[in-house]
């Protein structure tokens, strides 16, 4: 991997020659075996697995290859054949590992062996698993109820989420924060109580049926690129896509499809977005106000001129809450304001709204562009209120589709991961296992945070991810983490979180969902819920990197065991021992949901959880589909606006990473090679900086409460995006998010409005 930072022009399309180079690439750099690289005709079949990157839906028919470049690139990382024995912990302090980079952390392979942290030489040593397991349940007992946190990232399957969430539950708490918490949680907020379910409504079929779709800040080409089969077959129809995106995202712009043998001959590209509308980070709600305005003064016009009424008003009158004050608010909302706030010009939204009033089944994706703002849930309430207004829910081709992020994020949620006690059926739990589940409300990730940073917090489980790699505030929370008094990490590659650990640190290896699972019944499945709220089985294929992993259902299970007092009703080896007696527990916990899972999990396409949205039924307050009025247009309002000279920095991922695993330092798509870490900005703004391509320069928080918080050697690129904009990748930028500075209900931190100063270091050219 080049080392020397390459600034190029993205011309490949998505997709194309350059994903198959770069899927070659991969393969051979983690060295899967031959024999592994072919498990990818089995990644997303009914009868094969589930891949491990993202988390779109999963087809009934799928193509000859249903896999991407990025689900290519994470399989080749967790078959990979390198691996990390106890001779290589015996070379390294963890002190000397903390200085590697995130890359170089996770290029050594697959963890093998339990470990724990020895404090006298400051290296990981290999334990056995029952030590390990006693030591961590003496541990927990020893600390008070409320004060561990049980967190997981999206990847773990149903079964071992079940199981996780009951472990927290019979411990004591509900404070089992996740990945989605940084995440989705505004979709969980923001579409129960606009539409009374927390997930998206739209199906795979609606996309063959809709005439038309809206994309917000969700980049398709890398971070679910199987979505663009449906959006090029929607294309191909004709169907307009219309992005909203401050960036051009090459997958958003044109698409070739790698598994066309035509296409790969003649270059054929499709054209994704028939408008693409550069907005400002943040202007998403400023923009939804001027489609609503547009279409008001459509159906205005239709009115005066005795034509049809442009607003279904029967939709209207029967299905929705709140729409007099909503009308109200969009026509007392000035164009200068939303022009403005959007930085969108008046003209372009009325084409926007103009394509959308033509069409009569609308969907509206997006991704984290939309939730990760200070009001992120009002963006997602905005983008239901353009629905509404034509009764775009609940019918075929039309609805709301978040596109989630971990592969199993969506039914972590669905089996009991929350620490919102009312989501949780407790009632049922107790009653199935006969002990009190907790009924306070646990802690989230920004909770459990200022938990780890006030040190109440006493121990920490990391069911997967990298947590404090992925939060804000990098630098309190980092030095915040060393204080705590237990860190267990059950992990597929080593990490930041590994390096930097608690005061006793346990790190458990598990297999990943790609191997095969031998337990004592025989091999067994999993199963995993998509972006569609279809569930799916996913059979592991690949030989195990290693005969000492346990697997996930078996570590949670451990530590239960070693944590818990006995309870003749929870059978936690029998659950181990055959993971369809885990099925058949969660569907006693939820029937309406799992009945018949055991047959149903094989099903081409999964099985759909029911949705009353999607049939028109509303569980809310008001029993409609419910209007929201924006309390303001811009999305981060009391950072430090006003600051002279302030930039608005928002936080995204490049094609060589999924999250914090970074695969490699290039970024194909924006033409950025052997570094990530630069700063995309206008020419404009880099004019008023007094600053060319290639200077060096330092980012700081804008807002001074105190804490500093900057990044530093971070190169200026000259790019396409927004003036008054700025963007660079996470996590290498997380340092500059401040702890409170997250969405206002649903607490995601807002990684994509971010006010920063820009001060150069050193010129381009000049010795660094
Ligand atoms: N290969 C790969 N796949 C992944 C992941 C990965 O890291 N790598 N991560 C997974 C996870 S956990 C998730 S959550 C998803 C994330 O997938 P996405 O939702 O696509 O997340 P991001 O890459 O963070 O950025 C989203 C887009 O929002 C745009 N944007 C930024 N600010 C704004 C704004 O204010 N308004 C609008 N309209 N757009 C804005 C950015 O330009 C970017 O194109 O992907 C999942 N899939
Ligand atoms: N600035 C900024 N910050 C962000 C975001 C952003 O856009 N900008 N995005 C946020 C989002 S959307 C998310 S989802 C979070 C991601 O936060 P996390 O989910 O916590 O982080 P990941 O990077 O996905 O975790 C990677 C690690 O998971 C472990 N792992 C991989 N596979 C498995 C497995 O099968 N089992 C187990 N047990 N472990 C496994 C490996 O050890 C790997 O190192 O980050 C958030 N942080
Ligand atoms: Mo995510």
């Amino acid at each position: 991997m080049s080392e020397q930072l390459k600034i190029g022009k993205a011309t490949m399309p998505a997709g194309g020659w350059g994903s198959v180079g770069e899927v070659t690439n991969i393969l051979l750099d983690q060295r899967v075996p031959l024999k592994d690289a072919r498990l990818l005709t089995h990644q997303n079949k009914p009868d094969g697995f589930a891949c491990v990157s993202c988390a779109w839906a999963k087809p009934a028919n799928p193509h000859p290859f249903e896999f991407c470049e990025s689900g290519a690139k994470a399989t080749a990382w967790e078959t990979t054949s390198k691996a990390i024995d106890a001779a290589f912990f015996e070379r390294h302090t963890v002190t000397e590992l903390e200085s590697w980079s995130d890359h170089a952390l996770e290029d050594q392979g697959r963890l093998t062996l339990p470990l724990r942290w020895d404090a006298a030489s400051d290296k990981y040593r290999p334990i056995d698993w029952d030590t390990a397991f006693a030591e961590i349940g003496a541990a927990l007992r020893a600390c008070q109820r409320d004060r561990v946190v049980f967190y997981s990232s999206g990847r773990a399957s149903l079964e071992t989420s079940y199981l996780y969430q009951l472990l927290a539950r019979m411990y004591g708490n509900n404070n089992l924060p996740d990945s989605s918490n940084m995440c989705h949680e505004s979709t969980s907020v923001g579409l129960q109580k606009t539409i009374g379910v927390p997930v998206g409504t739209v199906t795979l079929d609606d996309f063959e049926q809709t005439d038309c779709i809206f994309f917000f800040g969700q980049n398709v080409g890398v971070n679910s690129p199987r979505m663009l089969h449906q959006l090029q077959a929607a294309r191909r129809r004709g169907v307009p896509i219309i992005t909203f995106n401050p960036l051009r995202e090459r997958g958003l712009v044109s698409f070739t499809n790698p598994q066309s043998p035509l296409e790969m001959l003649t270059g054929a590209e499709t054209a994704i977005s028939t408008q693409y509308l550069q907005l400002k980070a943040g202007g998403d709600t400023a923009a939804l106000m001027g489609l609503s305005k547009a279409i008001l003064a459509l159906d205005d016009a239709a009115l005066a001129n005795g034509g049809r009424r442009v607003l279904d008003s029967a939709f209207l009158a029967e299905h929705t809450h709140g729409f007099d004050a909503f009308e109200a608010a969009v026509r007392a909302c000035s164009w200068a304001d939303i022009e403005r706030e959007s930085g969108l010009a008046q003209a372009a939204l009325e084409d926007a709204a103009a394509v959308y009033c033509r069409s009569s089944a609308v969907m509206a994706v997006y991704g984290m562009g939309v939730t990760q703002h200070r009001n992120g849930v009002q963006n997602v309430a905005m983008l239901v209120n353009l629905l509404l207004l034509r009764g775009n829910l609940g019918k075929p081709g039309a609805g709301i589709c978040p596109v989630r992020g971990h592969s199993n994020v969506q039914g972590q949620r669905t089996v009991g991961i929350t620490e919102k006690p009312e989501l949780a059926p407790l009632d049922q739990l107790r009653q199935q296992y006969g002990f009190e589940p907790p009924r306070e409300k646990g802690m989230n990730t920004v909770e459990a945070c200022e938990g780890i940073v006030a040190g109440t917090v006493q121990a920490f489980i990391g069911l997967g991810g990298n947590f404090v790699r992925a939060v804000p505030e990098t630098v309190l929370m980092e030095a915040a983490w060393r204080r705590l008094p237990l860190t267990v990490q059950i992990s597929t590659k080593l990490n930041r979180n590994h390096v930097i650990h608690g005061q006793a640190s346990y790190i458990l290896p598990c297999l990943g969902r790609i191997e095969i699972d031998r337990q004592a019944s025989g091999a067994q499945a999993v199963t995993i819920e998509d972006s569609t709220a279809c569930m799916h089985g996913s059979r592991g294929m690949a030989e195990p990197v290693a005969g000492t992993l346990l697997s996930e259902p078996a570590i949670v299970a451990g530590i239960a065991k070693a944590t818990l007092a006995p309870n003749p009703k929870v059978d936690w080896d029998g659950w181990v021992a055959d993971y369809a007696s885990i099925r058949a527990a969660i569907a006693q916990t939820y029937p309406a949901i799992f009945h018949d899972f055991e047959t149903r999990m094989w099903q081409p396409g999964g099985f759909r959880k029911p949705l009353a949205a999607a049939r028109r039924v509303w569980q809310t307050d008001s029993g409609k589909a419910n209007f929201t009025v924006p309390e303001e247009l811009p999305a981060d309002p009391d950072t430090a606006r006003g600051v002279p000279g302030a930039l608005t920095l928002f936080t995204v991922r490049s094609d060589g990473q999924f999250n914090t695993t970074v695969y490699s330092l290039d970024d194909r798509f924006r033409g950025v090679r052997g570094s990530r870490l630069v700063l995309f900005m206008n020419p404009a703004d880099m004019a008023r900086h007094a600053l060319a391509e290639g200077d060096v320069v330092t980012v700081r928080t804008a807002s001074d409460d105190g804490v500093p918080r900057q990044v530093g050697a971070l190169t200026v690129v000259r790019y396409d995006i927004p003036a008054g904009c700025v963007a660079g990748y996470f996590p290498e930028l997380n340092p500059l998010i401040p702890l409170w500075h997250h969405a206002k209900e649903s607490k995601v931190p807002a990684a994509k409005s971010i006010d920063v100063l820009v001060e150069r270091v050193c010129s381009a050219g000049s010795a660094a």
